[in-house]
């Protein structure tokens, strides 16, 4: 049984939709990331580094911090979506990096500075010229394949629900066929859908005012309204 703490963000919804993929069996312990649950002691002896998702495998023990690392063993775990053939392996895992070290910090300060009252235009149009960048490498590795590691894989699943994000913070991926015809691909599959509606549901905030200003960027409670899902 895996026991996934996540919260209705990008990098939650990475973890559902593999669970939902592979159909390992888990149950979903949603965050309050507005409320600042991800700095409870009990949730830092999960992760100290205070961030969504982790996972705890009850069949071998293991606590796992790190959206990619959670990916690659719940793959690992299921025999799915990692492929085995080294060169295979290694031209998704590039991917997988690709997701974790550009698009998600990326994306996450271009929503930071899209938000930011009064607005910084050096700071958000250096960010948004950075993801228009990623976007069109996408667009060029998409090209001659479809999916980006070649077979789908835990590359998709990582990048899915970031591109969902930015299109509901104002980007299109009009500029990008290539992207937007694997965007559709990605939404068209069932798990997929199912991932994301599991996180879907709002948490309420119990504090509206504690917003955490995280790297990557989620939607935020305002106002004693609820926190948004992305
Ligand atoms: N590198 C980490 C980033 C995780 C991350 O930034 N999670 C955000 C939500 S998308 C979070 O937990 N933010 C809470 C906070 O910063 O207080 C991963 O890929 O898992």
């Amino acid at each position: 049984m895996i026991e996934l703490y996540a919260a209705s963000t990008p990098n939650g919804r990475k973890a559902t939709i593999m669970l939902e993929e592979t159909g390992l069996p888990y149950r979903l312990h949603t965050l309050d990331l507005s409320a600042g649950d991800q700095h409870t002691p009990a949730f830092r002896q999960l992760n100290p580094n205070g961030k969504i998702p982790v996972i705890v495998d009850t069949d071998t023990g293991q606590t796992i911090a790190e959206s990619g690392a959670i990916l690659i063993h719940l793959a690992e775990k299921a025999g799915a979506l990692l492929p085995a053939d080294p060169a295979s392996r290694m031209a998704v895992l590039q991917w997988l990096l690709f997701q974790v070290g550009s698009v998600g910090p990326m994306a996450g300060q271009y929503n930071h500075f899209r938000r930011h009252e009064p607005r910084d235009e050096y700071a958000f149009g250096r960010y948004r010229d950075e993801v228009l960048r990623l976007l069109g490498v996408m667009n060029d590795a998409l090209k001659d394949r479809d999916f980006m590691g070649g077979d789908y894989s835990i590359a998709d699943i990582a990048l899915v629900p970031w591109l969902r994000a930015l299109q509901r913070w104002d980007l299109s991926l009009t500029d990008y066929p290539n992207v937007s015809a694997w965007y559709q691909r990605l939404m068209a599959r069932p798990a997929v859908s199912r991932g994301f509606a599991m996180l879907d549901t709002p948490v309420r905030s119990k504090d509206a005012r504690a917003e955490p200003d995280t790297d990557e960027g989620i939607l935020l409670a305002h106002n004693g309204s609820t926190a948004g899902s992305v």
